[in-house]
């Protein structure tokens, strides 16, 4: 059965964290080193949770923030991209345990848009969706606030391709990268910590690296 997963490459990830962590174990065995070239490059896998998800090119893109904000707003790549942008050079770090080293991502820090929305004081939370039509994450708004949390728009000095979810997706530096949603569309405040896509089947909302979903001895760099 898993051997049969390792067949379908990333398609595995579908079928649950626990799923996913035999493939990664099976595939940390494989002494040819193949497994580990399929099916992302560079180092990275590339992971979806639906089959295929729509292009969207920075001219059509739109990111909205709501819930509980004074000014509801939508904002462009243009837009986006006008606005100050933060570099972070850091290590990505899949919770299965494939890791990249030194990566740097680009863009706006995500407290600057909720600045910008005006977060209303009964929220104590962030969710986001994605326009794959499925994923979501989650933050609370400590975290949510913090200096290494940015609204990506470039990624290993470039733009962020599509499968790595372009033109816009969360980076979460400190955090598993299951918290980093791609294809990134809405920012919504909330009241309560709404649980993500992941975190529903079992993964920590609190996803620190090195310090949570049971892995305490992984690397923090
Ligand atoms: N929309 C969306 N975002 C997502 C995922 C996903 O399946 N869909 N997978 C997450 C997981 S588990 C990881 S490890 C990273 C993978 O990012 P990459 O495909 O750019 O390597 O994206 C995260 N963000
Ligand atoms: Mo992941």
């Amino acid at each position: 059965m898993v051997l049969g997963m390792l067949g379908l490459g990333a398609a595995g990830v579908a079928a649950g964290p626990y799923l996913q962590r035999a493939v990664e174990q099976v595939t940390s065995r494989d002494p040819t080193g193949l497994a580990d070239l399929l099916p992302g490059g560079g180092g990275f896998r590339y992971y979806s949770v639906v089959d295929s998800v729509p292009e969207r090119r920075p001219e059509e893109y739109a990111l909205t923030v709501d819930g509980l904000v004074e000014r509801p707003v939508s904002h462009g790549f243009a837009a986006l991209q006008a606005m100050e942008q933060t570099r972070i050079v850091h290590d990505v770090q899949c919770v299965t345990g494939w890791r990249v080293p030194a990566v740097p991502f680009e863009g706006v820090r995500l407290s600057r848009l909720l600045d910008a929305a005006g977060v209303r004081p009964e929220a104590t939370a962030v969710r986001f969706t994605c326009f794959d039509g499925s994923y979501s994450e989650s933050l609370t708004l400590e975290q949510a606030r913090r200096d290494d949390v940015l609204v990506a728009l470039r990624m290993q000095d470039g733009p962020i391709g599509h499968q790595h979810g372009g033109p816009v997706r969360l980076y979460v530096a400190p955090m598993y990268f299951y918290k980093s949603a791609k294809w990134l569309s809405g920012i919504t405040l909330t009241s309560t910590v709404q649980p993500g896509y992941w975190e529903n089947y079992g993964y920590d909302v609190d996803a620190w690296v090195g310090r949570s979903n049971g892995r305490d001895d992984a690397p923090t760099g």
